[in-house]
């Protein structure tokens, strides 16, 4: 019997600090590590966002509009660097919780077109999951074959993959306990949406907000737009509150838990 995977995106509003600049939630990060390592899953992609390390040095340079002066280069360099200190962080916390897990550089082992996936070799992915070993990638700064460089979200990433491997389910870790009616930071006795299906998800999409802070590639919105395709291949994703303790140990377990999810039908 093949064996369940899971791809699992642990937003950067979690393991960073939003409104402060490259700060990282070593402690949060942690927990993580620890919840995953209790999880025993071996069959699991981890994709991480860039939090207050990618987005504001992003942001400051126009990395996502592509090449359109030799002063950005730098700013390309500086946010695929940035990304890398956070992955390096993120990469401590699972070994020293005796996770095998390997980071993997988007940047290098993927191309876009005018911002999406042209090109992608999943080869060392499917390797490393053959052999028990859990990959990590999160979102980059990464070359585009039109444009020069882009930013691709690790939601890009985690949507790609999971339709490539076929993946079981994925978990998106958020800030957040689920999707809402209304904004949670922003409107007071918003409603949780349990459960959503796709048809449901694409009528109250207009009201789910774009970003409220200096996110470059689009929030919560962003997020939905990118994993429709995974949901239309029949992937069911959950939406979690990883910043409440145990709440992504359960997810990763299957067993019931507070938050939103998105099925086909
Ligand atoms: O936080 C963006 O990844 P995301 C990564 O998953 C960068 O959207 C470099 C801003």
């Amino acid at each position: 019997m093949k064996k369940k995977l899971i791809i699992l995106k642990i937003g950067g509003s979690v393991i960073t600090d939003k409104n402060g600049e490259l700060a990282a939630k070593t402690k949060t990060i942690n927990r993580l590590a620890e919840e995953i390592k209790k999880s025993k899953l071996d069959n699991l992609v981890i994709v991480h966002g860039g939090g207050s390390f990618g987005h504001p040095t992003a942001k400051k340079y126009g990395i996502k509009d592509g090449l359109k002066q030799d002063l950005q280069k730098v700013g390309f360099a500086e946010t695929h660097h940035v990304m890398t200190v956070l992955n390096g962080l993120v990469m401590d916390a699972l070994i020293w919780h005796n996770i095998p897990a390997l980071s993997v550089t988007p940047s290098s082992c993927l191309i876009t077109k005018n911002g999406r996936i042209s090109l992608f070799d999943e080869t060392i992915l499917r390797t490393l999951l053959n052999m028990g070993i859990v990959p990590v990638l999160y979102g980059d700064a990464i070359l585009d074959d039109q444009i020069g460089f882009t930013v691709i979200s690790g939601d890009q990433i985690v949507s790609h993959l999971a339709k490539k491997f076929g993946a079981d389910k994925i978990i998106i870790g958020v800030d957040v306990d689920g999707i809402f009616d209304f904004d949670p930071k922003e409107t007071k006795n918003s409603k949780i949406y349990s459960k959503l299906n796709l048809e449901e998800l694409n009528k109250i999409k207009n009201s789910i907000g774009a970003s409220t802070t200096s996110d470059v590639t689009g929030g919560m919105l962003g997020k939905i737009n990118e994993l429709s395709s995974a949901i239309e291949q029949d992937i069911p994703v959950s939406i979690i509150n990883a910043n409440k303790p145990n709440r992504l140990y359960k997810a990763l377990i299957g067993a019931n838990v507070e938050g939103t999810l998105i099925e086909k039908e």
